[in-house]
């Protein structure tokens, strides 16, 4: 089994202003002449995660990182009281890469990412394929329905009643028919303990319910107040707009990326993002490699998942 490479600080960061009054943080670790890699982190609204570094070699990679607007160290940040979400959409963001790109006076890269960074890296990709050099996803996730059905809207409370109920327990019987937007109420109410409590208990459900065994530092890490109430705030927000996507759209478009050498990587046993999705994907583009890591959930650190990742950009950085 491929294990984590040594933790590394940026040799470099700073702060690119994409407009709309939006700031984004971004750093590069590793190699400053090596190969561009981009990590495009999870939620959306997750944040950076200076463990994302370590999936690549440093000798090889010129990693970058960046928090997607709204959360991290980007800025405003979704958790202010007055946020304003209204600029905040999956093709801001992916514009916002590719401004990201040039600004650093990248040509072309490699684009990793996991779960809602598999999302973006989608989207991403087939809007601009010419600049992917390569694609690494795994824990697959295309914002259909039937996914936002299967875990905000009861269906994985079949695996987890226990965890299920106490993700309802903020919300009033009588809105409990529609989860996604019962709570996008609770997290702009007025009252600052009504949002917090409703970005708690969100979070919780969502950090309680992606690695395979749960992880009590994982859990507190991603339930710290205003880190949650930004997460909830922007995945929900996605959520209600289906992520500005058309029925089925990134798999339908896979298409486009059939010359692009990439690879997907899925835990059977992924209870956020559940394996019919990477499934799906994998029908509509054959060319990209496909791994189901049987022993598995969704987080990027499990083990038989970070294997898999760490094979991959192995193979790429020849
Ligand atoms: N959201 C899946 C996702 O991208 C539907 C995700 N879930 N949890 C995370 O990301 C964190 C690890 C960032 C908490």
């Amino acid at each position: 089994m491929r294990e984590f490479y040594p933790e590394i600080q940026p040799y470099e960061t700073g702060m690119l202003d994409v407009g709309d009054g939006q700031t984004i943080y971004w750093e590069a670790s590793g190699n400053p002449d090596g190969k561009p890699a981009v990590y495009l982190h999870g939620g959306p609204g997750g944040g950076s995660n200076p463990a994302q570094r370590r999936v690549f070699d440093p000798e090889k990679y010129r990693i970058i990182l960046f928090d997607q607007r709204g959360c991290g160290q980007s800025t405003p940040h979704a958790s202010a009281a007055d946020a304003d979400l209204s600029t905040n959409t999956t093709w801001h963001l992916v514009s916002d890469m590719e401004k990201l790109r040039e600004h650093l006076g990248i040509e072309r890269w490699l684009v990793c990412g996991g779960s809602w960074g598999s999302t973006l890296g989608l989207a991403y990709s087939e809007t601009h394929p010419e600049k992917v050099t390569e694609l690494i996803l795994r824990g697959i996730f295309t914002l259909r329905q039937i996914e936002l059905d299967w875990f905000y809207e009861g269906g994985a409370a079949a695996v987890y009643p226990d965890l299920w109920e106490k993700f309802i327990a903020p919300v009033p019987e009588a809105e409990r028919s529609h989860l996604i937007k019962a709570y996008g109420r609770l997290l702009h109410d007025d009252d600052k303990a009504v949002r917090e409590r409703a970005g708690i208990a969100w979070s919780t459900w969502e950090s309680s319910t992606i690695t395979l065994l749960q992880q009590p530092e994982t859990i507190a890490k991603f339930t710290e107040p205003s880190y949650a109430v930004a997460f909830a705030r922007i995945e929900n927000h996605y959520f209600q707009h289906n992520g500005w996507f058309e029925p089925n759209q990134l798999i339908r478009d896979s298409t486009k990326l059939k010359d692009i050498p990439s690879v997907i990587v899925q835990g059977r046993y992924d209870m956020c993002t559940p394996a019919f999705t990477a499934w799906d994907l994998h029908r509509a583009w054959p060319e990209a490699d496909f791994t189901m890591v049987p022993d598995a959930g969704h987080a990027f650190d499990e083990p038989g998942i970070l294997d898999a990742l760490i094979a991959a950009t192995d193979l790429f950085a020849e």
